[in-house]
């Protein structure tokens, strides 16, 4: 079957995580995704965390799967040319170098353009234009500078990162997006554009509820969030919520079965309004649906530790599962606290595709997560990462059109 994204030609000039995330998804959606890499080196996180040596890490492996990886020295004189064809030949260019990296190689915006009017040149970088526009970047920066962290933990607690790639992946996914709307843009235009992804927008993007709260806040405290139930003010600025579910709906993690010798065995449990009744019934406090002080989501703020304390005694008589095949079909938002490890196993995730099982010559079998966006009409089956170079020979030909001779040339200037 013909994949969504056939015939298109990415050169992946992306390194870490935040752009390679963005590009492995064009792959899987059937891109044709030319890693290009310096020589002897390579992409810094094929030697980062390593877990066996002599193969790449799995920080490399899963960020990078069904590409093919050129080496290519940006700047020396032949790598220079080499480059410009294949900006000729590519309809996409995605990087995520630091600030002025790609204008130092010689390879500006307007001279991407000069070289191929076709071309769709993406980047991520940390910060859009502004005061700190030529930092360089990494995940908890962008977590912090984007909202995220100042929102994230418990009000008497610092600021916390979460466990959740947002700054790096998360921008990945936003720059995949620009990228096919502009692919889409130019059936019609015939032009390529530029593609910008700030990591603090991204996120910011992702925090939006809570510059909705701030700007909530001037109308008075914001009633869901725990502290309101227990009198503690708030300030000027959104507060941290520690877990507090944010539509509107008291929610919290709660102790389950085993939670005493297993960090995991909790469960998120929501009171939602519409199902009270029946949450009242299933924790033994029936007389809750009608006493005063808690039949009504107003006066249950107030007393929302009580509340919690209640389910809590129920949920730590049952596992999470038992919890949620009890809660579930009563309509009760519940969901179990899953590890790695449970998640690593789960066979419906195996079923489909969205943890796979990959081969590598140098390291065996490992785990990866695979696409988890499902087209019926694109299935996405996930190939290994290539070792540094493995496919220069085969680029510098099919793609570039080079002969075995030229070949041998371009080799003797150690541009690839
Ligand atoms: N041939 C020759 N030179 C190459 C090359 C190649 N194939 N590939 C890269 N280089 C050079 C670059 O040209 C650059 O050289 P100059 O500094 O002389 O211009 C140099 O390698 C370093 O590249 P870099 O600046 O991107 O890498 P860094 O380690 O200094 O910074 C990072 C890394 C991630 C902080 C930075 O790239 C960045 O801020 N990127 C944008 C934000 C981002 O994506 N962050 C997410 C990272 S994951 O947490």
């Amino acid at each position: 079957m013909r994949k969504a994204l056939e015939g298109v030609k990415i050169l992946d000039f992306t390194h870490v995580q935040s752009g390679p995330t963005c590009t492995q998804l064009l792959a899987w959606f059937g891109a044709d995704c030319i890693k290009v890499e310096r020589p002897g080196v390579g992409d810094a996180t094929r030697n980062q965390l390593v877990d066996v040596e002599g193969a790449d890490s799995l920080y490399f492996t899963m960020l990078n799967h069904n590409k093919r990886s050129i080496t290519l020295d940006t700047k020396n004189k032949t790598g220079k040319k080499i480059l410009e064809k294949l900006v000729k030949a590519c309809d996409v260019l995605v990087e995520n170098f630091a600030p002025g990296a790609l204008e130092r190689m010689g390879f500006s915006w307007p001279r991407i353009q000069e070289l191929n009017p076709r071309m769709i040149m993406a980047s991520v970088k940390g910060f859009g234009p502004g005061p700190y526009e030529q930092c360089k970047v990494y995940e908890n920066v962008a977590q912090c500078a984007g909202g995220s962290a100042s929102t994230t933990g418990f009000i008497d607690g610092p600021p916390l990162v979460t466990g959740a790639q947002i700054g790096d992946s998360g921008t990945g996914l936003h720059l995949a997006m620009g990228i096919v709307t502009a692919l889409f843009q130019r059936e019609s235009t015939g032009h390529g554009q530029r593609v910008q992804v700030a990591m603090q927008d991204g996120v910011l993007n992702l925090c939006r509820v809570k510059l909705r709260d701030q700007q909530r806040l001037s109308a008075g405290p914001l009633t869901e969030y725990s502290q309101y139930g227990e009198n503690i003010p708030f300030t000027d600025a959104t507060p941290r919520a520690g877990n507090d579910s944010g539509g509107g709906q008291p929610g919290r993690i709660l102790k389950c079965k085993g939670w005493e010798h297993d960090q995991n065995a909790y469960t998120y449990f929501i009171t939602q309004a519409a199902v009270w009744d029946k949450i009242c019934d299933i924790i033994g406090k029936a007389d809750w649906k009608t006493d005063p002080d808690f039949s009504t989501p107003t006066a249950r703020l107030s007393r929302l530790n009580a509340v919690f304390h209640a389910i809590e005694m129920w949920t730590m008589t049952k596992t999470k599962f038992e919890v949620m095949d009890i809660c579930n079909p009563l309509n009760i938002p519940v969901g179990p606290i899953l590890s790695m490890k449970e998640l690593a196993h789960e066979p419906s995730l195996r079923e489909t595709g969205t943890i796979v099982e990959i081969e590598h010559p140098d390291r065996g079998t490992y785990l990866s997560i695979g696409c988890p966006i499902k087209l019926s009409s694109s299935p996405v089956t996930v190939t290994r990462s290539p070792r540094l170079g493995e496919h220069t020979d085969q680029i510098l030909s099919d793609v570039l059109g080079y002969s075995d001779r030229e070949i041998e040339t371009i080799k003797k200037t150690g541009a690839v």
